[in-house]
């Protein structure tokens, strides 16, 4: 976030003339709204200023609309490093023990308490996103990093399933599990055992390889925003 505060001194901000933004951050309510940027400079907090645009959007972000300053030696500050920021906000979200962890533009969490694969599903959606789908192996080999740190004990559902279409696999996304892409079923599987399997899981007993099983068995699993 940009300080609504001068900084204590100049040459702060990596900068001689740090700026900051006069007047309060906008609720979400009120839109994009106009302030005012100030270039604190020679014991002026408002030596240089010019017009800016921020936005408030869910889940305690901000969004600026920043020209470049229109003269050199200033920059604009942030109250934190961005990284804090960015992981600050992810902790607000959800509601269960753990938080959702950030990898580029999605966001992941796993919940420690155990649901069917509709229940989970709907958990997810609450959140305003769905079960995780693994597309690459660095997914897969990121969420079993968050799977060692939870349990790794439990089985895990997720966003996979040949509900609609026996034997045709659909991620959560609603993209088909594409042929020639990644998979990472485990040895015999998706075997449909009993007739009755339709629901992805990430199997603990076979190295969180993936499995079908019974969709209203209560698992732990994975989201994702
Ligand atoms: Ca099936
Ligand atoms: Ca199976």
């Amino acid at each position: 976030m940009m300080p609504t505060k001068r900084p204590l001194e100049t040459n702060r901000c990596g900068t001689h003339a740090p700026v900051w933004m006069k007047g309060e951050h906008p609720t979400s309510i009120q839109g994009a709204v106009r302030r005012t940027a100030c270039a604190f400079w020679e014991g002026e907090e408002c030596h240089w200023s010019w017009t800016i645009h921020v936005m408030a959007c869910p889940a305690g972000y901000y969004v600026y609309k920043l020209p470049k300053p229109t003269i050199c030696h200033a920059a604009y500050c942030t109250t934190v490093p961005l990284d804090e920021d960015a992981e600050g906000s992810g902790e607000s979200e959800g509601s269960g023990d753990m938080t959702y962890t950030r990898r580029g533009d999605t966001q992941y969490k796993i919940y420690t308490e155990s649901k069917t694969y509709d229940a989970a599903k709907k958990t997810c959606a609450a959140d305003g996103g769905h079960l995780a789908v693994i597309k690459t192996e660095a997914v897969y080999n990121f969420l079993l990093g968050m799977i060692r740190d939870a349990d790794v004990n439990k089985d895990y559902w997720i966003g996979l399933n040949d509900k609609a279409v026996e034997n045709s696999w659909t991620w959560a996304d609603g993209e088909p599990l594409n042929d020639g892409g990644f998979t990472k079923w485990a040895p015999g599987e998706p075997n449909n055992a009993e007739g009755i399997q339709d629901c992805g899981q990430l199997w603990a007993a076979k190295d969180f390889r993936w499995d079908d099983d019974r969709c209203y068995n209560a698992k732990y699993f994975i989201c994702q925003i």
